[in-house]
């Protein structure tokens, strides 16, 4: 493993999740990027959405067009030795999803999630929007709304998935980040400056994502990336 590896490793980790979902290239890129990336998620400050993307925008743009920064083998349903007996197995693209009817709050359900090697489902396109819709329209009994692993928690206004990749910048009137996928209602998110209760946390609904305060409790979409 050459220093350029090593350094890679790091900066992935700490910065970005960028692992190996972009060209080979990404590497050097990757290293060199590491310790901005480090201080970014490392602060707990908030700053890790749009401040990042000053220091490593270019590396977060790259990384989010892959989708995913797991590249170890996919795992499937069938690679689930145990499912919780609150949780369905689904597979879509090839990966696992678990669909879970216990309700707990974002920090609880992201929680259960890491236990079986997932995250809070992180959507990239409108495929897959709307293959979890459907999925959750589907299960019994019908519910409206589920946690999806969205957050603007400690950055008021700046979202982020649950691996760290930014998706949004501002309130209902804000900007995508990098071009990534949304899928808000009409009315979301809120401002979080003038919203009280704070609603940092997403959740899908039939008609689109909205941001609710995070200790309440939902069921839950975990996903494997
Ligand atoms: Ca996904």
């Amino acid at each position: 493993m050459s220093n350029g590896g090593t350094l890679g490793g790091v900066g992935g980790t700490a910065g970005v999740a960028t692992s190996g979902a972009g060209n080979g290239g990404t590497t050097t890129i990757a290293g060199t990027s590491g310790v901005a990336g480090e201080g970014g998620v490392g602060s707990g400050s908030g700053a890790m959405g749009g401040e990042g993307g000053a220091a490593g925008g270019l590396d977060e743009c790259a990384e989010g067009g892959a989708g995913g920064a797991n590249t170890e083998t996919p795992y499937l349903c069938a690679d689930y030795d145990f499912v919780p007996t609150d949780c369905t197995c689904y597979e879509y693209d090839n990966h696992a999803y678990f669909f879970c009817s216990a309700y707990r709050s974002f920090d609880n359900a992201s929680l259960f999630c890491g236990f079986d090697g997932m995250k809070l489902a992180r959507i990239d396109d409108s495929q897959e929007n709307g293959w979890i819709v459907n999925t959750a329209a589907a299960r019994q009994p019908p519910v409206e709304y589920y946690w999806i692993g969205g957050t603007s928690e400690g950055s008021p206004n700046s979202w982020s998935w649950v691996d760290g990749t930014p998706f949004w910048e501002g309130a209902v009137d804000g900007d995508l980040v990098c071009g990534r996928y949304v899928n808000w209602r009409s009315t979301s998110p809120t401002d979080a400056t003038v919203t009280e209760p704070v609603q940092d946390c997403l959740h899908v609904t039939l008609d689109g994502w909205d941001d609710v305060p995070c200790g309440e409790g939902r069921m839950y979409v975990c996903e494997w990336y």
